[in-house]
This record gives structure tokens, sequence and C-alpha cells, in this order.
């Protein structure tokens, strides 16, 4: 089937985490006008659009994913004037805006919450999601993603409400046609403000079942996800936004898709099913869970992981889009998880980014990736601030029994903080990042690993993304092509091939510290890019990748 174009398809995005991207102020919190100062930088690196993770008014107890005003900025970051600006000088650069759209829930201090909570009835009464007790206590058993039970009680109203984060996002009430009309009224408020579409937090989890049961038990509490992931109206809301919304622009619009099949995904992300464009799917970043969910020190399986992104390529062909990526603001560094960040980092950062940035999809580099950052290594709990991490470390310390020790450990192999350390910029105090005291530390390895000393060096993994993402913008095979894996059975190599008739790419990736024997090297194809200078005959070194671009006549 031929795939029908679309500039969402073409295109590169590049996720920035305002907090951590650049303080203009030296408040230490980075902001809007800090983004402004490196948008000349983000032109330079060739990518087509940004996703700002939120930017709007909230109390921050999950780093803006508790919004207490969808149409204001957080005043740490700035005014709507520096975001009008922001907006304008991106659209100079032909750079396009993506906001984050978090609507599974607000914040406990949004005014709709505030009147909710209210002993008095009144119509925001239903727009939450408020049960009796049961027996004297919550609802029901489930437990909320970052610990605890999923329930509080709000003694104004005697109820329990609702929140499958934490218990200051409490859930909204979808169900509930004022709600979804509030919301809908401002997501068309910021795209008639020239936005050009939205990521949407957890909006496969926005409709409940009407069961309210115990989950399975999994540790201490009951396990929600049955009960609220795709649940029985989530497409019936998202074909109305469409209705209703989206269609009246031309638009990128992505869904997190937490534990979504391809299945699902198809049916958000269908080429014929006016809901979204594209799903993040989450499969090979969720991989490796144990006892205690993803606090564990599992080592990567590259056969798993080639089996999840080969499933998701097959499946999708034709009928739905993919998006790529390694991490994101909720995930450990990519190179530190997935390649080597120590003898083998440049090298490894580099066949990372060739695996995914040669698959069909549309590719989404997490700020500070391009550069090869890497884990924090942070040494003591109180370097922490993300609200999971220190959960989980109470839960499980405390109430679990894991030792101290193992998981500080998990904590700097699995911690969503690894990826919100300051963006490392040069090699001046604080990474270059503020010139105050910034609100999570900046990685020690910042005079090593900063943009100013890559953009100084030929091969850096910053010049390598440069070339890359110029690559698929000259190479409609990259984007368009279809996908077959190669030697399926490897557990070293992790290879493809790209065919859009005439032209053919090969794409041959080493995820080892290892020589490995590869029958796909060739002496006669031309190689379009290459981690490695030169070639071995029929060897892959440590970490090789090698993508060969064929032309048939
Ligand atoms: O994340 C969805 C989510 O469930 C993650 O919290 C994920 O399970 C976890 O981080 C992996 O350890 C979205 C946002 O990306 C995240 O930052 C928010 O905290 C969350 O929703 C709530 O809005
Ligand atoms: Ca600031």
């Amino acid at each position: 089937m031929k795939e029908q174009k679309k500039w969402w398809k073409e295109a590169v995005a590049y996720q920035i985490y305002p907090r951590s991207f650049k303080d203009s102020n030296g408040d230490g919190i980075g902001d809007l006008r800090g983004i402004l100062e490196k948008l000349d930088y983000l032109s330079y690196l060739g990518i087509d659009v940004i996703w700002m993770s939120p930017i709007f008014q909230s109390p921050n107890h999950d780093n803006g994913y508790d919004i207490s005003d969808y149409q204001g900025i957080m005043d740490e970051f700035g005014t709507m004037e520096d975001f009008e600006l922001l907006l304008k000088e991106s659209h100079k650069r032909g750079i396009k805006m993506i906001l984050d759209l978090v609507v599974n829930h607000t914040s406990d201090e949004h005014p709709w919450f505030i009147k909710s909570r209210e002993a008095q009835e009144n119509p925001y009464w239903g727009y939450y999601i408020w049960k009796p007790a049961r027996d004297g206590k919550e609802p029901n058993n489930w437990g909320a993603w970052f610990g605890g039970s999923a329930w509080e009680y709000d003694e104004n109203r005697e109820k329990y409400y609702f929140h499958q984060f934490s218990l200051h996002q409490p859930d909204l009430n979808w169900q509930n046609p004022k709600v979804r009309e509030e919301i809908f009224a401002m997501m068309k408020w910021w795209l008639d403000k020239g936005i050009d579409g939205f990521r949407m937090d957890v909006i496969n989890m926005i409709s409940k079942t009407e069961d309210y049961s115990d989950g399975e038990q999994k540790g201490m509490y009951g396990d929600l996800s049955p009960y609220c992931m795709n649940g029985p109206k989530v497409h019936e809301y998202l074909r109305e936004m469409n209705e209703k919304v989206l269609c009246r622009y031309d638009v990128m619009t992505i869904g997190e898709a937490m534990e979504a099949s391809p299945a699902e995904a198809k049916k958000y992300a269908g080429a014929d099913r006016k809901e979204l464009n594209m799903v993040f799917q989450l499969e090979h970043l969720d991989m490796g869970k144990g006892k205690y969910g993803k606090w564990n020190d599992k080592p990567v399986n590259l056969q798993e992981l080639k089996g999840i992104f080969n499933k998701w390529q097959e499946e999708l062909n034709g009928v739905g889009w993919n998006s790529l990526c390694w991490s994101n603001h909720d995930q450990p560094r990519a190179v530190s998880r997935f390649g080597n960040d120590g003898a083998y980092w440049a090298v490894s950062a580099k066949m990372l980014a060739t695996c995914l940035h040669m698959m069909r999809g549309t590719p989404f580099i997490y700020q500070g990736e391009e550069i090869g950052m890497t884990n924090a290594g942070f040494q003591k709990l109180e370097d922490y601030r993300d609200v999971e991490s220190i959960q989980a470390y109470h839960e499980l310390v405390k109430q679990s029994g894991v030792s101290h020790e193992a998981m500080m450990e998990y904590l700097k192999l699995k911690s969503r903080d690894n990826a919100r350390t300051p963006m490392q910029w040069s090699e001046e105090g604080q990474a270059g990042f503020t010139e105050g005291s910034p609100w999570i530390s900046v990685n020690g390895n910042y005079p090593e690993i900063n943009v100013e000393k890559q953009q100084g060096e030929e091969t850096s993994i910053l010049n390598y993304y440069r070339r890359l993402i110029a690559l698929r913008h000259d190479h409609p095979v990259i984007v368009y092509g279809d996908f077959c894996m190669l030697l399926e059975e490897s557990d070293t190599v992790f290879a493809y091939k790209r065919i859009l008739d005439p032209v053919k790419l090969t794409v041959v990736c080493n995820f080892t510290s290892q020589e490995v024997a590869c029958s796909l090297l060739s002496e006669a194809a031309p190689v379009l890019i290459s981690n490695y200078r030169d070639r071995i005959s029929g060897i892959l070194r440590p970490y090789e990748a090698v993508v060969y671009e064929e032309t048939s006549i």
C-alpha cells in the first residue's frame, strides 16, 4: 500500500523538559526565555518539531504534570508573552511546536477540584471520580502508579477521590460531557494561538470501566490497569475530540499509550480511525519488569528488544504510524541503558541513534541524548527530586524489605531523575545551564560531555545526530520505506532492511562490546553512514553500526 504523505511522518522531533533545559535568569530553573536562547542550536541540529513537557501553572508535585491552570504559564517558566515570542521565533526558523496535553488528571489545586471537594453540592462535584468508603476504608484495593492507594479520603465530601498518580493528581471524570467540553475548548484556544499539535499524556487511561472491584494483588496493592487502560469509551472520546477539535487543524498528535498492544495502537492511530496520528508505545522501555515493577537491575535482553521493535514495525505497516524513541523524561538515559556509558560511550550512542533513526516512524530525540548524556550517578536519596522515585524508595525499603543499598542501585539505573539533570551546554560552572544553583544537580561529567565541545568536533555524537536528521530529510526511503527484519535469531546484532523501490537500505548494528562476525557486511555496497571510519571484512567491531544504500536498476 502506498503510504499517504504527511509532514509529521517526515519530521524529526525533539523533546524539551523545560525545567532542565536552560535557565535564563539565574534562579536555577529552566524557562521559556532559556529555550528561546537555544532555538538557533535546535535549528543547527536540524529538528523540525519541538515537544515541550508541560509549561502550565502547576504546584509542581510532578513537575508540571499536575496542572492548576491550563491557560496560564507556570510563573517559574515565564509569561504568556514569552510563550508567544518563543512560538513566533520557532516558526520563523521552520520549527513547529507541540505542547503536552495532560487531561487524565489535574492538580488538586485546580479551581475545578477545589470546587469539587466542597461540602456544598455544585456542578464541579461531577468533574472528578468520587466513591463512598467500603467498610470504612478505601473503595477498593487499587494502588496508584506512584505508590500508595489510588484513593484519598476527603473530609468535606466524606468520600474518596480517585487518583492514578500522586494524590495531588485527581483523575478527571471523562464521562461527564461538561468536562469534555471544557477540555476541547481549552485545546482550541491553544491551537488558535498557532501551536502545531499535542503530545497527550496517558491518554489511554481517560476512560475507566464501570467495574470498581478489587484488582489482582501486586505487592501491597491491587492492579488498576485492567480497569483504567484502554477503557470502554476511550475511542469514543478521542473521536469526539477529533471531530470537535483536531480535524479542523493540520496538527500532529501523539498519544502516550502505556501497555498498549499494536492492536490497540491501530485503534488509536489507524490511518482511517479519525483519532490520533500516532502513539508512544513504551513496550521496549517497559521491558524487564519484575517483582517490584521497574525497580530491579535486570540487564537488557536484545532478543526481546528486537522482537518488540519488529512487532511494532510490522503490525503498523501501512495501517498506522509509529513513533520512535529510546527515552524521555520518565526513563533512564538511552546510552546508559541500551548502550555503554564507559569505554564505548560515543560509539554506542551513535549506534543506538543509527538503529532508531533508520526505522520507520517519527523519531523523538530527548534533550541531551544528542550529546550522549548519561545517567545521573546520584549517590544519596537526597539528590533525587522525583515523586515516583522518592515514594518508591519509601515503599520498598520501609515496607517491602528491599535493602537501602539495593534500592539506591535501582534508582541509579531506573529513576526518572536520570533524564532530568540539567542539559550540559558547556564546561562552564553548572554546565552552562544556570548562573545560580540548579533545582537538581548537574551530572559531574559535564566537562567531558557538553554541547560546546561536541560542536567543535567533527566526529562527535552531536554531529552524527545532525547527519542522521539530514539523511531522513533527503532520503524518502528512511521515511516511507518498508521495514524488514534481518538476522532475527541473532542475540548480538540488530539488523533490518528498508525498501522503497528502487532504493534499499541495509542497517546493521552490533549491540555488544565484542567483535562479532556478520554475514550482512558488504565490500561493494556504498555506505550511507557508519560510526566507524573504515570497515573490517566480515566483522563488526564493538557497537559498530553501518547503513548501506543500494539502488537497483
Ligand atoms: O507518564 C505516564 C506514566 O505512567 C509514567 O509515570 C511511567 O509509568 C513512569 O514514569 C515510568 O517509571 C506520564 C508522564 O510522562 C509522567 O511524567 C507523569 O508523571 C505521568 O504521566 C502523570 O502525568
Ligand atoms: Ca529560570
